[in-house]
């Protein structure tokens, strides 16, 4: 059967930034033909303190890629101060706290003044242009302000999700090798206190850690360690509300931003200002087809890729009305984002499957107990979206009159490469349909070889540069060369399995790598596989990624005991273990289930097979494949009983 196509709709295509699919296919066209001269006019949307001498600089042999180069600015400037003469008393940021009903409004004129007030507090306390500043906070403005601060002065952020571990944090405070962290004492989501300060004070137990500066989010009093800790709101105070701007390189980092692979510890992301810049505001007003007066609703947190491109940098740099959510899709009711939308008037709004995947369970009537007539465009971001999903969120949510654009795109890449157009693409629903324009993506096949044509599947590389590519790891360009660009020389390698079908539609199929995605959160298995080896209940353990109806993926771990575990019950063993990965990682690494094995099945030059250990863990039992091959076939059985008898 062929896919059914959902045509865009007459009234976004009217005023769209893109307004029909023959119009896409122009820009496409143009884009390729001359790609400098393309990225050239888009940078004319930032600020340009000193103008670029060159576009583009790319050697992808050597992983080395540069924008602008030459050229000056200051990311915050444009997100901040260039508003200030024509919409200094427009709202910049609403923040929506996590108890309904209560709001906050910052204009562009406040956000001006709070940002400056902490990039001098970040000077007091002795931060300078380079140096790299921990952000450990829950979804409040001073989040945004710190972001910015840190921009202003040419620090480098590094923002951790405030749901990671004192040891995962503590991991990336010690890799950027930040002096200064900024954190509250508690966080609030879904009426549950989150204790952030607690956390912090864990993690830089022995780290040259200078200043922690402690947002009090909560009434709820803190142990403060003297000539370490301050408080934000007193030391705020003292600064002065103007901070001048640091000028810097197209070329100087940003921020940084960890992020899991197949291998090793997480990779501290690194990006740079005048290309990310001018990518994140680039693809936020044309994916979004954001116009002025629209509120940019994105419901993810400013801890991962999305809330940095479109929360903060991509909708300010537009100078854009942005909400900051603190809240969960189900507190205190499954209508919340609704009631949300209503609220706030936001015409765009932007999650993850997982979250809409959660909501359907809850049937159509809490959607519709809100109007939702100020929408316009639905976004998706995370993980694929299957088609039941994709088509509740455009009937339901969209009311049959929204665009759904399903965005691909990685911490890697700074902002969206593969997205429908509101206003142009007809869609398919669960492609993510076509590159923008700039953007030149190939299949290719375990030999290297290039699919070309139609319906082909193969994995997903990306050819040539754009701008918003993070530039290196830091600290180890050379992994950063090994991971994305040796697989298939003279190509950055996404990680992704992708299908083109008849019609050149992009499906992505998931990761094809050892990486698991958990509501749309990617980690390492082997980082949860070293958390349990870590622990004397586990000698050796393999962690494999599940379907889950809700989450996408879940975690499933099994484990060979280790001699601590003599004498001790599996059940015990087994919770203890789901209980060392949620301590070393953090609650988004929680293990849907740890199962107790004798052995592992593993070839006799002893590479474990996860193939099979994949296929037992979502119950298929019958298509193993060969396992001749291994050195103890019967060690399977085992496994699948073990299995069999965790499900009951
Ligand atoms: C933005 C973000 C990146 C990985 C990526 C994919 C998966 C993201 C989609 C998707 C299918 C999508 N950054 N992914 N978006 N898969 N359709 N629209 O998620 O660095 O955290 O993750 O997420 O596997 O490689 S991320």
């Amino acid at each position: 059967m062929a896919d059914q196509i959902i045509h865009p709709k007459s009234n976004l295509a009217r005023r769209a930034h893109v307004a029909s699919f023959e119009q896409y296919e122009q820009l496409y066209a143009a884009s390729l033909r001359d790609p400098r001269a393309f990225w050239r006019e888009r940078a004319a949307r930032v600020d340009w303190f000193h103008p670029f001498e060159r576009t583009c600089r790319q050697d992808f042999g050597n992983a080395e890629v540069a924008w602008y180069l030459g050229g000056k600015l200051n990311a915050a400037y444009n997100c901040v101060d260039r508003w200030l003469e024509d919409r200094a008393e427009q709202t910049a940021i609403i923040w929506v706290a996590d108890e309904p009903g209560e709001y906050r409004h910052i204009s562009f004129h406040e956000l001006h003044e709070n940002v400056g007030r902490l990039a001098n507090l970040l000077r007091a306390h002795g931060v300078r242009k380079g140096d790299r500043v921990c952000i450990y906070l829950p979804m409040i403005p001073e989040a945004a302000f710190a972001m910015l601060a840190c921009a202003r002065i040419g620090a480098v952020h590094s923002v951790v999700f405030a749901g990671f571990s004192a040891e995962s944090l503590r991991d990336r405070i010690d890799d950027a090798d930040c002096q200064v962290v900024l954190t509250a004492n508690e966080g609030l989501r879904g009426g549950k206190v989150i204790p952030l300060k607690a956390t912090v004070d864990a993690a830089v137990e022995g780290l040259p850690v200078r200043s922690v500066i402690v947002k009090q989010r909560t009434d709820t009093p803190t142990p403060m360690k003297a000539g370490r800790d301050y408080d934000f709101d007193e030391e705020m105070s003292k600064q002065r509300a103007f901070c001048p701007v640091e000028w810097m390189d197209s070329e100087d980092p940003l921020f940084v931003l960890y992020t899991s692979g197949s291998t090793g510890r997480p990779k501290g992301q690194l990006h740079t200002t005048g290309g990310y810049l001018v990518y994140a505001s680039y693809t936020h007003e044309l994916v979004f087809d954001w116009h002025r007066g629209d509120v940019h609703f994105c419901a993810a947190d400013v801890g991962w890729i999305t809330g940095h491109s479109y929360i903060v940098y991509g909708p300010l740099c537009n100078g854009a009305t942005t909400v900051m959510f603190e809240s969960t899709p189900v507190y205190p009711d499954a209508s919340r984002y609704w009631q949300v939308v209503d609220d706030v008037q936001a015409s765009i709004f932007y999650t993850a499957p997982t979250a809409l995947r959660a909501l359907i369970r809850f049937g159509d009537e809490p959607v519709k107990q809100y109007g939702r007539e100020s929408l316009r465009v639905l976004g998706s971001v995370g993980e694929p979206i299957n088609p039941e999903v994709w088509q509740w969120y455009h009937d339901v949510v969209g009311g049959g009159r929204c665009a759904v654009v399903d965005t691909w795109w990685q911490t890697e890449t700074g902002g969206i490469l593969i997205s429908a157009l509101p206003g142009a693409t007809p869609c398919k629903p669960g492609s993510a349909t076509f590159p923008l324009p700039g953007v030149r993506p190939m299949l290719v096949d375990e030999q290297g070889t290039e699919l070309t044509g139609n319906d082909v599947a193969g994995n997903l590389c990306i050819t040539g540069s754009w701008p918003g590519q993070a530039r290196t790891i830091l600290g180890d360009h050379e992994r950063f060369r090994q991971t994305y660009f040796t697989t298939y020389p003279g190509r950055y390698f996404t990680g992704d399995g992708c299908r083109r079908d008849a019609d050149g539609y992009y499906w992505i199929t998931g990761r094809v790598d050892d990486v698991v995605n958990v509501s749309g959160h990617r980690l390492g298995t082997a980082e949860v596989e070293s958390a349990l080896v870590a622990h004397d209940y586990c000698a050796e353990a393999a962690v494999v990624a599940c379907p889950h109806e809700v989450k996408g993926q879940s975690i499933y771990c099994y484990v060979i005991p280790g001699q601590g575990a003599e004498g001790v019950e599996p059940a015990t063993i087994e919770q203890e273990l789901v209980k060392a990965v949620r301590d070393a990682i953090g609650g988004i690494a929680t293990p849907e289930r740890v199962q107790v094995v004798p052995g592992l099945p593993k070839t006799r030059s002893g590479k474990i097979m996860r193939r099979i250990l994949r296929k037992i863990a979502e119950s298929n039992y019958e298509d193993l494949g060969d396992i001749t091959t291994l050195a103890e076939p019967a060690v399977v059985e085992q496994i699948v009983a073990g299995h069999k008898a965790g499900k009951s």
